[in-house]
């Protein structure tokens, strides 16, 4: 059984909200903040999960190589914004001893971990520059497992070019990765994902799939 605790989890008041939440269960979605979403994902449903069949075979993970930055860092520079593009997600680690890459390393994060990682503060966020402009057309994203520590990622929104495309909404630990297909493809530059609540963000890795 897993006993380390990440450092900012020995805050007492917090230790009691993530305790009421995980006593509400999974299927009792928390509110979403008061956003925009296509009607394909209006808040408090379910994104899809299923990749559309017709996306082109031509698409890849553009996310990869590419400049990625964030609101804020937690303990600099063991959980940069790059760790969120590194193209290392679910795979076991060697150097984090056998644990996938979305296990935080609490006793020397720096480079044992594939996870960016923000300080707390509201609509703490995370994005990729891919360069120029491309079409999107599916996001996939690999939350943190380790630690119950996932349930702080909730209601995130996905923008591409400041432009809000929806709300992933939920979660209460109920997801080890998600894949977002776009109603429709949308051409552009920057993808955000930011975090609906007023907490540390960090995920394992996020893709961008488009052409
Ligand atoms: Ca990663």
């Amino acid at each position: 059984m897993d006993t380390i605790t990440e450092p900012e989890e020995h805050d007492a008041s917090r230790r009691n909200l993530m305790k009421k939440a995980v006593v509400a269960g999974a299927v009792v979605w928390t509110a979403p903040v008061v956003m925009s979403a296509p009607a394909a994902f209006a808040a408090g449903s379910v994104p899809p999960t299923t990749p559309n069949p017709t996306l082109p075979p031509s698409d890849t993970n553009l996310a990869p190589g590419h400049t990625a930055s964030m609101s804020s860092v937690y303990a600099s520079p063991c959980n940069s914004a790059a760790l969120g593009n590194d193209g290392l997600s679910t795979q076991a680690n060697p150097t984090n001893g056998g644990l996938s890459y979305q296990n935080w390393n609490f006793a020397n994060p720096c480079n044992t971990n594939s996870i960016f990682h923000t300080d707390t503060g509201p609509g703490e966020w995370w994005q990729v520059d891919l360069g120029s402009s491309f079409t999107i057309d599916k996001i996939v994203l690999y939350n943190r497992i380790d630690n119950s520590a996932q349930t702080r990622a909730q209601n995130i929104t996905l923008s591409i070019d400041g432009v809000s495309q929806g709300i992933i909404p939920g979660t209460i630990g109920s997801w080890n990765s998600v894949t977002w297909t776009l109603p429709s493809p949308v051409v552009g530059q920057v993808i955000r994902v930011t975090n609906g609540v007023t907490n540390y963000f960090h995920l394992a890795e996020v893709e961008v799939w488009g052409h």
